[in-house]
Protein backbone atom coordinates (compact mmCIF):
# COMPACT_ATOMS: atom_id res chain seq x y z
CA UNK A 1 0.00 0.00 0.00
CA UNK A 2 1.41 3.24 -0.85
CA UNK A 3 1.91 5.82 2.24
CA UNK A 4 1.73 9.42 1.90
CA UNK A 5 2.51 12.41 4.47
CA UNK A 6 0.35 16.06 3.57
CA UNK A 7 0.77 19.11 5.62
CA UNK A 8 -2.03 20.86 4.87
CA UNK A 9 -5.54 22.44 6.54
CA UNK A 10 -8.22 20.40 8.57
CA UNK A 11 -11.76 21.90 8.18
CA UNK A 12 -14.12 20.53 10.61
CA UNK A 13 -17.05 21.84 8.13
CA UNK A 14 -16.31 20.95 3.91
CA UNK A 15 -13.92 19.56 2.47
CA UNK A 16 -10.91 21.90 1.75
CA UNK A 17 -7.10 20.26 2.49
CA UNK A 18 -6.43 17.28 4.22
CA UNK A 19 -10.56 16.72 4.15
CA UNK A 20 -10.53 17.56 0.18
CA UNK A 21 -7.60 14.65 -0.16
CA UNK A 22 -7.60 12.13 2.36
CA UNK A 23 -10.85 10.08 1.67
CA UNK A 24 -10.28 10.26 -2.78
CA UNK A 25 -6.47 9.36 -2.05
CA UNK A 26 -7.94 6.37 0.34
CA UNK A 27 -10.28 4.92 -2.12
CA UNK A 28 -7.33 5.15 -4.50
CA UNK A 29 -5.63 2.96 -2.16
CA UNK A 30 -3.60 4.98 0.08
CA UNK A 31 -1.98 5.22 3.44
CA UNK A 32 -2.82 8.45 4.04
CA UNK A 33 -1.15 10.19 7.20
CA UNK A 34 -2.07 13.98 7.56
CA UNK A 35 -0.49 17.25 9.43
CA UNK A 36 -2.72 19.76 10.08
CA UNK A 37 -1.55 23.23 9.71
CA UNK A 38 -4.84 24.69 10.62
CA UNK A 39 -7.98 23.40 12.33
CA UNK A 40 -10.53 25.85 11.33
CA UNK A 41 -14.61 25.44 11.84
CA UNK A 42 -14.26 25.74 7.67
CA UNK A 43 -12.64 27.52 4.82
CA UNK A 44 -11.65 31.24 4.77
CA UNK A 45 -14.37 31.72 1.59
CA UNK A 46 -16.79 32.05 4.45
CA UNK A 47 -15.20 35.24 5.65
CA UNK A 48 -12.17 35.54 7.84
CA UNK A 49 -15.24 37.06 10.69
CA UNK A 50 -16.79 33.34 10.04
CA UNK A 51 -13.62 31.48 10.32
CA UNK A 52 -12.96 29.84 13.68
CA UNK A 53 -9.86 27.61 15.36
CA UNK A 54 -6.21 27.84 15.26
CA UNK A 55 -3.59 27.55 13.65
CA UNK A 56 -1.03 25.11 14.51
CA UNK A 57 1.78 26.86 15.89
CA UNK A 58 5.58 26.29 15.47
CA UNK A 59 6.39 24.63 18.53
CA UNK A 60 3.53 22.26 17.96
CA UNK A 61 3.83 21.88 14.11
CA UNK A 62 8.07 21.47 14.93
CA UNK A 63 6.60 18.44 17.56
CA UNK A 64 4.53 16.87 15.01
CA UNK A 65 6.57 16.59 11.74
CA UNK A 66 10.21 15.75 13.72
CA UNK A 67 8.38 13.39 15.42
CA UNK A 68 6.91 11.36 12.38
CA UNK A 69 10.75 12.04 10.76
CA UNK A 70 11.69 10.25 14.26
CA UNK A 71 9.54 7.22 13.78
CA UNK A 72 9.07 6.81 10.44
CA UNK A 73 12.05 8.31 8.08
CA UNK A 74 11.73 6.48 5.10
CA UNK A 75 7.71 4.55 5.12
CA UNK A 76 6.46 6.87 2.90
CA UNK A 77 6.34 7.56 -0.95
CA UNK A 78 5.23 10.69 -1.31
CA UNK A 79 4.49 13.92 0.45
CA UNK A 80 2.71 16.66 -0.14
CA UNK A 81 2.46 19.98 1.35
CA UNK A 82 -0.80 22.86 0.85
CA UNK A 83 -2.23 25.46 2.68
CA UNK A 84 0.60 26.98 5.15
CA UNK A 85 -0.78 30.27 6.39
CA UNK A 86 2.81 31.64 7.53
CA UNK A 87 6.40 32.13 7.27
CA UNK A 88 7.12 30.02 10.17
CA UNK A 89 4.95 27.10 9.02
CA UNK A 90 6.19 27.03 5.20
CA UNK A 91 10.08 27.03 6.75
CA UNK A 92 9.06 24.17 8.79
CA UNK A 93 7.58 21.79 6.28
CA UNK A 94 10.35 22.86 4.41
CA UNK A 95 12.63 22.01 6.49
CA UNK A 96 11.25 18.92 7.64
CA UNK A 97 10.60 17.91 3.72
CA UNK A 98 13.99 18.56 2.85
CA UNK A 99 15.17 15.60 5.40
CA UNK A 100 12.36 12.73 4.36
CA UNK A 101 13.69 13.41 0.96
CA UNK A 102 17.72 13.32 1.54
CA UNK A 103 16.63 9.87 3.77
CA UNK A 104 14.70 8.57 0.88
CA UNK A 105 15.65 9.14 -2.91
CA UNK A 106 12.76 7.11 -4.22
CA UNK A 107 10.41 9.87 -2.54
CA UNK A 108 8.34 12.48 -4.91
CA UNK A 109 7.40 15.69 -3.01
CA UNK A 110 4.41 17.84 -4.33
CA UNK A 111 4.69 21.42 -2.92
CA UNK A 112 1.54 23.06 -3.90
CA UNK A 113 2.44 26.55 -3.30
CA UNK A 114 -0.85 27.93 -1.92
CA UNK A 115 -1.41 31.73 -1.56
CA UNK A 116 -4.56 33.01 -3.09
CA UNK A 117 -6.10 33.19 -6.17
CA UNK A 118 -7.18 36.11 -9.30
CA UNK A 119 -5.22 38.30 -7.43
CA UNK A 120 -6.06 37.60 -4.09
CA UNK A 121 -3.68 36.93 -1.03
CA UNK A 122 -5.29 34.28 1.23
CA UNK A 123 -2.09 33.62 3.62
CA UNK A 124 0.58 35.87 5.30
CA UNK A 125 2.44 37.78 2.73
CA UNK A 126 5.44 36.60 4.79
CA UNK A 127 4.98 32.92 3.24
CA UNK A 128 6.34 34.14 -0.34
CA UNK A 129 10.06 34.34 0.16
CA UNK A 130 9.87 31.05 1.59
CA UNK A 131 8.12 29.69 -0.93
CA UNK A 132 10.55 31.05 -3.61
CA UNK A 133 13.56 30.24 -1.69
CA UNK A 134 12.15 26.34 -1.32
CA UNK A 135 11.51 26.73 -5.27
CA UNK A 136 14.58 28.65 -6.44
CA UNK A 137 17.47 26.96 -3.89
CA UNK A 138 20.25 25.49 -5.60
CA UNK A 139 19.89 22.53 -4.26
CA UNK A 140 15.58 22.56 -3.72
CA UNK A 141 14.13 19.13 -3.48
CA UNK A 142 10.97 19.96 -4.44
CA UNK A 143 10.00 17.20 -7.54
CA UNK A 144 6.64 18.98 -8.33
CA UNK A 145 5.11 22.19 -7.74
CA UNK A 146 1.20 23.06 -8.57
CA UNK A 147 0.76 27.05 -8.39
CA UNK A 148 -2.45 28.65 -10.27
CA UNK A 149 -1.38 31.45 -12.57
CA UNK A 150 -1.23 34.26 -9.97
CA UNK A 151 1.13 31.96 -7.58
CA UNK A 152 3.37 31.32 -10.40
CA UNK A 153 3.51 35.08 -10.95
CA UNK A 154 4.18 35.50 -7.15
CA UNK A 155 6.79 32.86 -7.49
CA UNK A 156 8.07 33.99 -10.26
CA UNK A 157 8.14 38.04 -9.18
CA UNK A 158 6.87 39.13 -12.31
CA UNK A 159 3.12 39.71 -14.32
CA UNK A 160 2.28 36.88 -16.92
CA UNK A 161 0.73 38.61 -19.71
CA UNK A 162 1.01 36.64 -22.33
CA UNK A 163 2.07 33.26 -23.46
CA UNK A 164 5.81 33.28 -24.19
CA UNK A 165 6.01 35.01 -20.46
CA UNK A 166 4.51 32.15 -19.22
CA UNK A 167 7.01 29.64 -20.88
CA UNK A 168 9.44 31.91 -19.89
CA UNK A 169 8.43 31.49 -16.66
CA UNK A 170 8.47 27.97 -16.84
CA UNK A 171 11.52 27.33 -18.31
CA UNK A 172 13.04 29.81 -15.11
CA UNK A 173 11.72 27.51 -12.82
CA UNK A 174 12.44 24.82 -13.91
CA UNK A 175 16.22 25.21 -13.42
CA UNK A 176 15.32 23.69 -10.17
CA UNK A 177 11.66 22.23 -10.36
CA UNK A 178 11.18 18.66 -12.93
CA UNK A 179 7.41 19.22 -12.84
CA UNK A 180 5.39 22.06 -12.99
CA UNK A 181 1.46 21.96 -13.56
CA UNK A 182 0.01 25.57 -13.52
CA UNK A 183 -3.12 24.33 -12.52
CA UNK A 184 -5.55 27.59 -13.89
CA UNK A 185 -4.50 30.23 -16.15
CA UNK A 186 -6.80 32.86 -17.33
CA UNK A 187 -8.22 33.13 -20.86
CA UNK A 188 -6.95 36.08 -21.64
CA UNK A 189 -3.28 33.99 -22.56
CA UNK A 190 -4.87 32.12 -24.58
CA UNK A 191 -7.60 33.28 -27.72
CA UNK A 192 -10.93 31.26 -26.24
CA UNK A 193 -12.61 32.74 -23.59
CA UNK A 194 -15.33 30.76 -21.81
CA UNK A 195 -12.55 28.47 -20.78
CA UNK A 196 -9.65 28.04 -18.10
CA UNK A 197 -6.41 26.69 -19.26
CA UNK A 198 -4.16 24.07 -17.31
CA UNK A 199 -0.93 23.56 -18.61
CA UNK A 200 2.01 20.79 -17.83
CA UNK A 201 5.27 20.91 -18.09
CA UNK A 202 7.99 18.68 -17.53
CA UNK A 203 11.79 20.11 -17.82
CA UNK A 204 13.10 19.59 -20.58
CA UNK A 205 9.75 18.85 -22.94
CA UNK A 206 7.07 21.53 -24.78
CA UNK A 207 4.52 22.00 -22.11
CA UNK A 208 0.89 20.89 -22.95
CA UNK A 209 -2.03 22.87 -22.11
CA UNK A 210 -5.66 21.61 -21.60
CA UNK A 211 -8.92 23.59 -22.36
CA UNK A 212 -10.92 23.29 -19.43
CA UNK A 213 -14.78 24.61 -19.73
CA UNK A 214 -15.59 27.05 -17.08
CA UNK A 215 -18.35 26.66 -14.89
CA UNK A 216 -19.35 29.84 -13.66
CA UNK A 217 -19.61 29.38 -9.74
CA UNK A 218 -16.72 29.08 -6.60
CA UNK A 219 -15.68 25.69 -5.76
CA UNK A 220 -12.97 25.92 -2.92
CA UNK A 221 -10.56 23.17 -2.65
CA UNK A 222 -10.28 22.01 -6.47
CA UNK A 223 -6.58 22.71 -6.14
CA UNK A 224 -6.25 20.35 -3.33
CA UNK A 225 -8.28 17.65 -5.03
CA UNK A 226 -5.64 18.13 -7.65
CA UNK A 227 -2.82 17.76 -5.92
CA UNK A 228 -3.55 14.69 -4.79
CA UNK A 229 -4.67 13.14 -7.43
CA UNK A 230 -1.64 14.23 -9.32
CA UNK A 231 0.63 12.75 -7.21
CA UNK A 232 -1.41 9.13 -6.51
CA UNK A 233 -1.07 9.38 -10.79
CA UNK A 234 2.66 10.72 -11.12
CA UNK A 235 3.63 8.23 -7.96
CA UNK A 236 1.79 4.73 -9.83
CA UNK A 237 3.40 6.23 -13.05
CA UNK A 238 7.15 6.22 -11.72
CA UNK A 239 6.61 3.26 -9.28
CA UNK A 240 5.14 1.22 -12.76
CA UNK A 241 7.90 1.18 -15.03
CA UNK A 242 5.31 -0.80 -17.41
CA UNK A 243 2.76 1.52 -17.39
CA UNK A 244 1.91 2.61 -20.68
CA UNK A 245 -0.21 5.91 -19.69
CA UNK A 246 1.99 9.35 -20.08
CA UNK A 247 2.28 12.39 -17.83
CA UNK A 248 0.15 14.16 -20.62
CA UNK A 249 -2.97 11.32 -20.75
CA UNK A 250 -2.79 11.50 -16.87
CA UNK A 251 -2.82 15.04 -16.36
CA UNK A 252 -5.92 14.61 -19.21
CA UNK A 253 -7.57 11.89 -16.54
CA UNK A 254 -6.92 14.56 -13.47
CA UNK A 255 -9.05 17.36 -15.04
CA UNK A 256 -11.40 14.55 -16.25
CA UNK A 257 -12.33 13.01 -13.01
CA UNK A 258 -12.08 17.21 -11.61
CA UNK A 259 -15.12 18.13 -13.63
CA UNK A 260 -16.90 14.94 -12.77
CA UNK A 261 -16.26 15.90 -9.28
CA UNK A 262 -17.68 19.30 -9.96
CA UNK A 263 -20.60 18.44 -12.19
CA UNK A 264 -21.65 15.99 -8.97
CA UNK A 265 -21.02 18.77 -6.57
CA UNK A 266 -23.90 21.20 -8.69
CA UNK A 267 -25.88 18.71 -9.14
CA UNK A 268 -26.07 17.85 -5.01
CA UNK A 269 -26.13 21.45 -4.62
CA UNK A 270 -29.45 23.86 -4.20
CA UNK A 271 -30.60 25.48 -7.58
CA UNK A 272 -30.44 29.27 -7.55
CA UNK A 273 -27.84 29.67 -5.10
CA UNK A 274 -25.16 31.33 -6.76
CA UNK A 275 -22.14 30.53 -4.76
CA UNK A 276 -20.53 34.21 -3.54
CA UNK A 277 -17.53 34.31 -1.47
CA UNK A 278 -18.28 35.47 1.95
CA UNK A 279 -21.63 34.17 1.91
CA UNK A 280 -22.25 31.03 4.11
CA UNK A 281 -25.32 30.01 2.24
CA UNK A 282 -23.78 29.60 -0.91
CA UNK A 283 -20.46 28.44 0.41
CA UNK A 284 -21.99 25.40 2.13
CA UNK A 285 -23.59 24.73 -1.03
CA UNK A 286 -20.76 24.24 -2.85
CA UNK A 287 -18.76 22.49 -0.72
CA UNK A 288 -17.49 19.50 -2.56
CA UNK A 289 -19.53 16.49 -2.66
CA UNK A 290 -16.19 14.50 -2.13
CA UNK A 291 -18.37 11.76 -0.32
CA UNK A 292 -21.01 11.43 -2.91
CA UNK A 293 -17.83 10.95 -5.96
CA UNK A 294 -16.51 8.22 -4.45
CA UNK A 295 -16.79 6.19 -7.31
CA UNK A 296 -15.30 8.93 -9.97
CA UNK A 297 -11.22 8.78 -8.48
CA UNK A 298 -9.85 6.30 -10.47
CA UNK A 299 -8.37 6.80 -14.05
CA UNK A 300 -11.02 6.93 -16.46
CA UNK A 301 -9.87 4.61 -19.35
CA UNK A 302 -9.09 6.28 -22.63
CA UNK A 303 -11.18 4.65 -25.43
CA UNK A 304 -8.35 4.85 -28.08
CA UNK A 305 -10.68 4.70 -31.50
CA UNK A 306 -8.10 3.98 -33.70
CA UNK A 307 -7.55 0.51 -32.21
CA UNK A 308 -8.65 -2.93 -34.57
CA UNK A 309 -11.36 -4.63 -32.46
O1 LIG B 1 -6.52 25.32 -0.61
C1 LIG B 1 -7.71 25.85 -0.26
C2 LIG B 1 -7.82 26.21 1.19
C3 LIG B 1 -7.20 25.43 2.14
N1 LIG B 1 -7.29 25.72 3.44
C4 LIG B 1 -8.02 26.76 3.87
C5 LIG B 1 -8.67 27.57 2.96
C6 LIG B 1 -8.57 27.30 1.57
C7 LIG B 1 -9.26 28.13 0.58
O2 LIG B 1 -10.02 28.99 0.88
O3 LIG B 1 -9.39 28.61 3.39
C8 LIG B 1 -8.12 27.02 5.34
Amino acid sequence: MPRLLATQSHVVHGYVGNKAATFPLQCLGWDVDCCNSVQFSNHTGYGMDRVFGNITNQNDLEALLGGVFANFATDYDAILSGYLPNKESVNCMGQHYSKFKAENKKLLWLMDPVMGDEGQLYVNEDVIPEYQKLTFSPDSLVDIITPNQYELEILYGKKISSREELKQSLQELHKTVPVIVVTSCSSELFDDKGYIYCVASIKGENPVVYRIPFIDTYFTGVGDLFSALLLDRITKLYQDETSTLKFADQIDDIINVLQRVLKMTKYHSKENIKSKMGSVKGMKDMELRIVESRDLYHTIPIVNNDLPI
